[in-house]
């Protein structure tokens, strides 16, 4: 997997992917990403990459010639895509990231400022994707988010025993609570059926947590949840339980 990011500010890719998992995926090659300056193909002598918006008003827009001009020194793969990152587009999620991680390529462009010339919408942008309903100061983090969710579903960057299957949205459910030694920290005990070592009990345990976790925390989920009919008849009865203590 290829990603080229366009930016004003590149240095923000040199140090956050470079290490754990993504920089494991960078040294085995799995994964490359490439920043691209947008300043370096301004065409003026301040290499000015903003200007002032028609019709006026507050803040800069970000001028259309240098992030083109970058665009098209992007070698283009075949199965590749380009995405803006802005607050106005479509909410990134697990199931976003799983298709984007069938690509070859990803060409990810920053904005930064009020926003960027509607033109260069127009004629580059196949995608926009926003990470949130909050504001950030540019597109730059919004870039590594997708980086990082899209890298750990490309095969072989996780290696084997650790799968993204079990994790938390690969059902549409969040995960159940995890255990390591001692037994007992500061008076709080592992639960027994973790030590039981009985495996299918083990097993149910984990997934009614995730059911009672997602119930309670994002029930919204639960809609879209990939459920078996065990898992409806435990839900039924944790929302009894629910009922009943309130
Ligand atoms: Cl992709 N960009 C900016 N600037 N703010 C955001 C965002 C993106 N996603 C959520 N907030």
């Amino acid at each position: 997997m290829r990603f080229d990011v366009l930016t004003i500010f590149p240095a923000l890719f040199s140090h956050y992917p470079r290490e754990g998992v993504l920089g494991n995926a960078l040294e085995k090659g799995l994964i490359e990403i490439h920043a691209v300056n947008i300043r370096d193909f301004t065409l003026d002598p301040h290499r000015t990459t903003d200007d002032r918006p028609y019709g006026g008003g507050e803040g800069m827009v970000m001028k259309p010639e240098p992030i083109i001009n970058a665009l098209e020194s992007v070698e283009r793969l075949e199965r590749s895509t380009v995405v803006l990152l802005t607050p106005q587009g479509e909410r990134f999620d697990q199931a976003m990231a799983r298709e984007l991680a069938g690509l070859e390529q990803i060409i990810l462009v920053c904005g930064r400022y009020e926003g960027i010339d509607e033109r260069v919408r127009a004629l580059c942008i196949e995608r926009e994707i926003s990470i949130g309903d909050y504001v950030l100061s540019g597109g730059e983090l919004a870039a590594l988010v997708v980086i990082d969710a899209v890298s750990r579903l490309v095969p072989g960057v996780l290696g084997g025993e650790r799968s993204t299957e079990e994790e938390s949205f690969s059902d549409g459910l969040l995960e159940y609570p995890h255990y390591t030694r001692p037994r007992e920290f500061r008076g709080l005990r592992v639960p027994e059926v973790l030590l039981s070592g009985d495996h299918a009990r083990i097993r149910r345990w984990r997934r009614a947590e995730s059911l009672k976790r997602t119930l309670k925390r994002r029930p919204d989920l639960l809609e879209k949840a990939d459920l078996s009919p065990e898992d409806k008849v435990l839900l039924e009865q944790l929302r009894d339980q629910m009922q009943e203590s309130t």
